[in-house]
């Protein structure tokens, strides 16, 4: 089994009881008559089909009238078909919610699978498919189904040449060798992934717009894009491009790129035309500007507001949206000079914009201040723009968490950040409910992530990897689900309904994410991770760089002085009581303790420990911990099918050389430079 069904795997029913009953329901499809078949319909029809053919051994019958006393009926509810009446009412779907209920009248019996919108349609079909995987009844359905978010995005970071930045699956679905790959079955097969997850929109390139990537923009690409857009379309995900913000210059023969320029503007706006020209239903443009040496409006003397409202302008005719990034900051930092902080930078630059962008401009949002790290602080950023559209980014990738060789599921991360509270209007004010658009009014608003799939056989190089996939996508339709609640939905999708497996897996990744920060950087103060390359330990390796990360250890102490009287004044960009608790030494919380202070190694943490101990106290343990999941996966030989088994094992013990090799290294590095020794007296170097 090479994993590339992934979650869709519709292996056959083998428990006699639900087999009868799902064939009950399911031998005959209705599709009240009056609905064109096409589109988004006919793919929720045929996913159907395909499914039920899979698990129940026999497709449907298909017909426009049922002819059985039992039978599963699709419907897009306001077309005035009978459906409307069964489904009862349902004014509050929105347009993408949909209702898998199972009705029972006289004479027959059915379940409605519906929503006011074919897409909707099609995430009820998914839903329902996913009930049959997983074994559960379905002859008593009563769900309502509404997504939290209304943008639910994928960012691909691939690159024309089939490279993918920061990818550890292999290489690029979309493109190989500077050409649009011609290969779209496995463009579908992902559109089918992220659509069985609720994705509605997916950028396919690089925020780093090479020279090659400008032209997708262009007449001698679109062609191609369009035909991705098409597929994507089929699963009711738009398609967005990210796009060089000197296209004027690398590929209009302007010599500007000057957002208040008559030229540069009027290039934008036909540019817009002739992309939706080829792509109807385009989603817009996502810009990375000014920032890590990509181009921007700073160079004539403009802001953000200047350069973003510029594409706006040229995308709002057509409804098209600015996804405007904010990972922005001075990545030629001299490490000497102590008075830049990178975390800083973000709200600096954008916070005193508020209220200058056009509604068509989302601001997206990384999660912490700084990068990926596997402990960050949220960024105050969010919700401090009360005028200004915001979204989230997330990365599913796993840059800084172990790079899909080592597990860390990140739902657990992320829940955190989507329950903190801002207070930006007081207590409530969460980052779940800010990317919503419901403590500020936001016209548009949602969620995003850098993708971790490429062309390896099994999408995320990892097995296990999936669950961070499949997590996202659950997780940005429905913040309220737990942590527990999705890797269990995983497992039992992705490896089947055995006990054992489940127990395993679901512990394992719920796990997995403490494990990695205990055996990486300690107490939040992230990096220490070889440059560039970014996995595995090296203390120092951005210590004296440009890059703005630091952690400032020296044979007294370690962290950095965050706090408003001493250190950088970070803490400040947080609402009450935010800030107090940040800057203050005593109640900051543990696991961020060094994001914010510069302590000494003897500092006492909540917890009891020192610092110096509890770094040596968790790299010990990380390690034990791999150890012992490595042996729990030992007991599922037999029970997973060998392929997988072998593969995973190869990885976990890929993992555990990493855990081992950070575990020596930082230990050995402060044990060094404190000369405190350790209290249990174990190994150090
Ligand atoms: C960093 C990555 C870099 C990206 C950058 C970004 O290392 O490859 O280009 O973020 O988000 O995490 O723009």
């Amino acid at each position: 089994d090479n994993g590339y069904a992934a979650w869709l795997r519709y292996g056959q029913v083998k428990d006699e009881t639900r087999l009868e009953q799902y064939a009950g329901w399911m031998g005959e499809l209705v599709l009240p008559a009056g609905v064109p078949m096409e589109g988004i319909l006919k793919t929720a029809a045929v996913e159907l089909s395909r499914g039920i053919r899979s698990m129940l051994g026999a497709a449907p019958s298909v017909t426009h009238e049922p002819s059985r006393q039992r039978f599963i009926v699709l419907g897009v509810l306001g077309g005035g078909t009978w459906v409307d009446d069964a489904a009862g009412g349902v004014t509050a779907l929105t347009n993408e919610g949909y209702l898998l209920k199972t009705v029972r009248e006289a004479e027959k019996e059915y379940i409605i699978a519906a929503g006011k919108s074919e897409k909707a349609v099609l995430y009820a079909v998914f839903h329902l498919l996913r009930l049959m995987q997983s074994g559960a009844a379905i002859d008593q359905l009563n769900l309502v189904e509404s997504p939290k978010y209304s943008l639910r995005m994928i960012n691909h970071w691939d690159n024309m040449d089939g490279s993918v930045e920061r990818g550890y699956s292999g290489r690029s679905i979309f493109y190989d060798n500077n050409n649009v790959l011609s290969d779209s079955e496995r463009i579908r097969d992902y559109a089918r992934l992220m659509a069985s997850v609720g994705i509605n929109g997916i950028a396919i390139n690089n925020v780093n717009v090479h020279r090659e990537e400008t032209f997708l923009i262009t007449e001698k690409l679109l062609p191609d894009v369009a035909r991705i857009a098409e597929v994507f379309g089929e699963y009711g995900i738009k398609l967005f491009l990210s796009v060089n913000y000197a296209g004027t210059i690398e590929i209009g023969g302007l010599e500007t790129a000057d957002p208040l320029d008559p030229a540069v503007r009027g290039w934008w706006k036909e540019k817009a035309a002739e992309v939706y020209r080829y792509i109807p239903d385009f989603g817009g443009f996502l810009v990375k500007a000014d920032s890590e040496n990509r181009p921007g409006p700073f160079t004539y003397g403009r802001d953000h507001a200047d350069g973003a409202n510029m594409l706006a302008e040229a995308l709002e005719p057509y409804g098209g949206l600015v996804l405007w990034r904010c990972f922005v900051y001075n990545c030629h930092q001299d490490w000497r000079d102590r008075s830049t902080d990178r975390a800083r930078a973000a709200y600096d630059h954008f916070k005193p914009l508020d209220g200058r962008f056009k509604d068509n401009v989302i601001l997206q949002i990384k999660n912490g201040p700084m990068d990926f790290q596997v402990r960050e602080p949220v960024s105050p950023l969010f919700g401090a723009m009360e005028h200004t559209n915001q979204m989230m980014e997330f990365q599913i990738a796993q840059e800084y968490t172990g790079q899909q060789k080592d597990v860390c599921f990140l739902i657990p991360q992320w829940k955190e950040v989507l329950n903190f509270d801002t207070y930006v209007k007081g207590a409530g004010s969460t980052v779940k409910e800010i990317a919503a658009g419901s403590v500020h009014a936001y016209t548009h608003s949602g969620i995003t992530a850098v993708s971790n799939i490429g062309n390896d056989e099994n999408w995320t190089g990892h097995h296990l990897a999936q669950a961070n996939l499949y997590g996202y996508g659950c997780l940005i339709w429905n913040p309220e689900l737990s942590s527990e609640e999705i890797a269990a939905e995983w497992a039992v999708q992705t490896f089947g309904g055995n006990k054992d497996v489940q127990e395993v897996l679901v512990n394992f990744l719920l796990e997995s994410w403490s494990i990695y920060e205990n055996y990486t950087a300690p107490l939040g103060v992230g990096w220490m991770v070889t440059p560039h390359y970014h996995y595995g330990p090296d203390i120092d390796g951005y210590e004296y760089s440009k890059w703005g990360t630091y952690h400032f250890a020296d044979h007294k102490g370690i962290g950095v002085d965050r706090t408003v009287a001493t250190g950088t004044g970070y803490s400040s960009q947080y609402t009450l009581p935010n800030a107090e608790i940040y800057d203050s030494l005593e109640a900051c919380p543990d696991e961020l303790l060094l994001f914010f202070h510069h302590v000494p190694y003897t500092h006492r943490l909540k917890s009891g420990k020192t610092v110096i101990q509890h770094i040596y106290d968790t790299h010990f343990a990380g390690v034990e911990r791999v150890e012992y999941w490595i042996g729990r996966w030992q007991e599922l030989e037999g029970l997973v099918d060998g392929d997988r088994f072998r593969h995973v094992t190869g990885r976990m013990n890929r993992q555990l050389e990493n855990a081992k090799q950070w575990r020596d290294i930082v230990n050995t590095y402060f044990f060094r430079k404190s000369g405190i020794p350790d209290a249990r007296n174990r190994v150090i170097y």
